[in-house]
């Protein structure tokens, strides 16, 4: 935390105001007022500005909880909010310190590093990120939140609590311009960029745990129907030794892309079917879009309509546009009673065996019309803390009030389970109800290239369960270019190849067998790595922070690593080095290059992955899916540091359910030590009540002059003393 001097703000707020401001900016300063009397701390390093007018932090749908003041602001606090208004807009500035790299903003393309850019905060249906006006700088997300790196590698974060339509600008000032009326900005100012995560995570809470099978690889394609040709799918894996969780099941196995229903003709026993995939260790995921066909006689429809639930237009009848069923109603996902509604359709949903639920086009997208979406002055009608509001209010929060009744529908039917959702629209703070991806992107060198920033961006946003289509939704993938995306791909938090429909195939063996052998090395790096992996969601679940971090977090003073947009870490203790990284900024200090599976080393595709000094990797074995048992043996890969001293964590829990939440887990700390050319391996910490289970542990050190192995068995404390044979 850094330190500041209490006394009384309201003076001193001012003060900061005409700091450095031109004179046409002194003179639209004129006009502002701040509520001195109603900015406050709010937390350790955390600062509340109300702007004028605001007696009361109003609800808000980013935050976990409403913020309360801990105490006056301290007289030396360094950066805080303008407020002024203008022909019906709101206008924000924001003087950052010079020199800050900011990064953040949610789900955009271009370069990591977010200086000097404009980002429109309207979810938008942007295909192929090619949108004519918006290109990048609008996709499916809008996060209004900025983090600041100071030069000395202390840090700062912005949060504008609003959900109207924006633009947010970022240099030396950062501007919001929003349609919306004046909103509380909130500022987080902390001694590194990890600690101001961890701040916007006590401010928007964290990621749910997710259910361990989330973490497998995942295949999908629009669409693999009818059933038998999903199973196929599923059994070409098992025959090829790919390891695979979980298919997905897009739009076509509908009934006329009726939202909760399933073909008659290609899916006519899902039940079973879902029962088939999981017999051969699959988890399905399936599609459910916002727009309800307007058929009379359609059970969803008939209950929407006996309950009113959908949005309205600005004259008060239901709105209607047309998707993939025609004309479709949309849900009014601000009502409370709508939410209710619609998280009652998941429990005979669910009843089929469903595992999980992909909600798409839920910005929501509107096909032929200008902007691709519903009126701005359409209707929502609100309820609970949620007030009655125009559609430029609610529009960029439809997609997470959406996958917030998801994800409500899915708890309540399954309640022992886990629920996994995936959203393509969302909100800051959204990660609290379900994972995303980066929409339609295309197969192209390109995408495949900003899909590193744009999963890293979006975890320094409060999402940590992202990744791209791996290989490129739409066009055609040469095998090349499939064959590094899935190298790649396979350290994406979330992992999963996904195809446009009329392109060619896009499953690992449909490039020829060398492409085909790449992509089972990466993916068994993947599931060997499972263990290390499942330990950072569970971090990520309590603290925030990303899973897939940008280089500059190994050591945020180093103004090198600022930049770095190619290789990544994955937690604190595995760096990603893609293959085809030109010069890439690598952090000082030890990190060994590391073989995760036979043969990687030598693949012409696979990443180069490197251990931090210090570190313990938890690696499980190959298995082909997360239902088996992987942990016999642990491998415990070690990578001392100069001190010759390494620790590394490991949890463990059901891997689903909630046991977990009254103790059954386990988190254990292992610790080496090398001494007179022996290294020892002991426990030196466990958390949880979880029995420690009996197993064989592989322990490995890995050496500039190669790797020492030896077993030991933890079920008798493990101490392993090595006496290495060179391998
Ligand atoms: O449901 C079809 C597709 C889906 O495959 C894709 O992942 C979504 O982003 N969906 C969009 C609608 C059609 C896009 C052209």
């Amino acid at each position: 935390m850094r330190k500041h001097v209490a006394s009384l703000f309201s003076l001193l707020l001012l003060s900061v105001v005409s700091a450095n401001v031109s004179a046409s900016e002194k003179k639209a300063a004129m006009a502002v007022s701040p509520a001195a009397d109603r900015s406050a701390l709010a937390g350790d390093g955390i600062a509340m500005f109300l702007p004028p007018g605001i007696a009361d932090y109003p609800a808000s749908l980013a935050l976990a909880k409403t913020p309360v003041s801990v105490g006056p602001l301290p007289a030396d606090w360094p950066i805080a909010p303008k407020f002024s208004r203008k022909a019906g807009k709101t206008f924000v500035s924001v003087t950052v310190p010079e020199g800050s790299d900011l990064y953040g903003t949610g789900e955009v393309t271009g370069p990591l590093r977010r200086n000097d850019r404009s980002i429109e905060l309207w979810n938008t249906d942007n295909f192929g990120y090619a949108d004519k006006q918006a290109a990048g700088r609008r996709l499916y997300q809008s996060h209004p939140w900025v983090l600041g790196v100071r030069k000395d590698g202390s840090a700062f974060g912005l949060l504008f609590d609003s959900t109207w339509r924006a633009e947010l600008r970022t240099g030396r000032k950062i501007k919001l311009s929003s349609d919306g009326p004046p909103m509380p900005v909130i500022v987080v100012d902390r001694d590194s960029p990890q600690a101001v995560m961890r701040g916007l995570a006590e401010l928007t809470g964290t990621m749910p745990l997710p259910p361990r099978w989330a973490l497998g690889y995942q295949q999908s394609r629009w669409s693999y129907y009818p059933d038998s040709e999903a199973l196929r799918i599923a059994d070409e894996f098992r025959k090829r030794k790919i390891p695979a969780d979980v298919l997905w099941m897009d739009i076509d196995y509908m009934d006329g892309f009726r939202v909760f229903t399933f073909s008659p003709e290609h899916f006519p026993d899902p039940k079973r079917f879902n029962a088939d995939l999981r017999a051969r260790g699959f988890h399905s995921v399936w599609m459910i879009d916002p727009g309800v066909k307007s058929e009379p006689g359609y059970g969803v429809y008939d209950s929407g309509q006996a309950r009113d639930v959908w949005v309205k237009d600005a004259k008060g009848k239901d709105y209607e546009g047309e998707v993939w069923p025609g004309m479709t109603k949309y849900p009014d996902f601000t009502r409370p009673d709508t939410r209710r509604w619609w998280a009652d359709l998941y429990r005979d949903f669910m009843a089929q065996g469903v595992d999980g639920v992909w909600n798409d086009m839920n910005e929501p997208a509107v096909f032929n019309v200008p902007g691709h979406t519903m009126p701005a002055d359409n209707q929502h009608r609100g309820g609970g803390d949620m007030a009655a509001g125009p559609h430029l209010q609610y529009h960029n929060v439809y997609g997470m009030l959406m996958v917030q009744a998801t994800r409500e529908g899915i708890e309540a039917a399954n309640p022992e389970r886990r629920p996994f959702v995936l959203t393509r629209a969302n909100f800051l703070g959204g990660h609290r109800y379900a994972a995303t991806w980066t929409g339609d992107n295309v197969s192209t060198w390109e995408h495949l290239k900003l899909s590193i920033p744009m999963s890293i961006n979006l975890g320094l946003s409060g999402q940590p369960f992202s990744g791209p289509d791996i290989g490129g939704f739409g066009g055609e993938a040469t095998p090349d270019l499939w064959g590094h995306w899935i190298a790649l791909g396979a350290f994406y938090p979330f992992s999963r190849a996904h195809a446009m429909k009329d392109t060619g195939r896009k499953e690992p063996w449909a490039f020829g067998p060398e492409v085909e052998k790449a992509a089972r090395i990466a993916i068994e790096r993947r599931y060997r790595l499972l263990p290390y992996l499942y330990t950072l969601f569970r971090d990520s679940s309590i603290d925030g922070l990303p899973v897939m971090r940008p280089m500059f977090f190994a050591d945020p003073r180093d103004a090198d690593l600022r930049r770095e947009e190619q290789a990544f870490l994955l937690g604190e203790d595995l760096l990603v080095v893609p293959k085809w990284a030109r010069a890439p900024k690598l952090p000082k200090g030890v990190w060994r290059k590391i073989s995760l599976v036979e043969g990687d080393g030598k693949d012409a595709y696979q990443a180069e992955l490197k251990l931090r000094g210090g570190a313990i990797l938890p690696l499980g074995k190959v298995v082909q899916n997360t239902g088996e048992e992987s942990l016999g043996p642990l491998t415990l890969l070690i990578s001392l540091d100069e001190k010759g001293e390494a620790r590394g964590r490991l949890y463990e829990d059901a891997g689903d359910g909630y046991g977990y939440r009254q103790g059954d887990y386990l988190l254990t700390t292992y610790r080496a030590e090398s001494r007179d050319g022996l290294v020892r391996v002991d426990i030196e910490g466990a958390e949880g009540k979880r029995a420690r289970p009996s197993r064989e542990i592989v322990v490995q050190v890995t050496t500039d002059e190669g790797v020492f192995t030896a077993k030991g068995d933890e079920s008798a404390g493990i101490s392993v003393s090595l006496q290495p044979p060179v391998l």
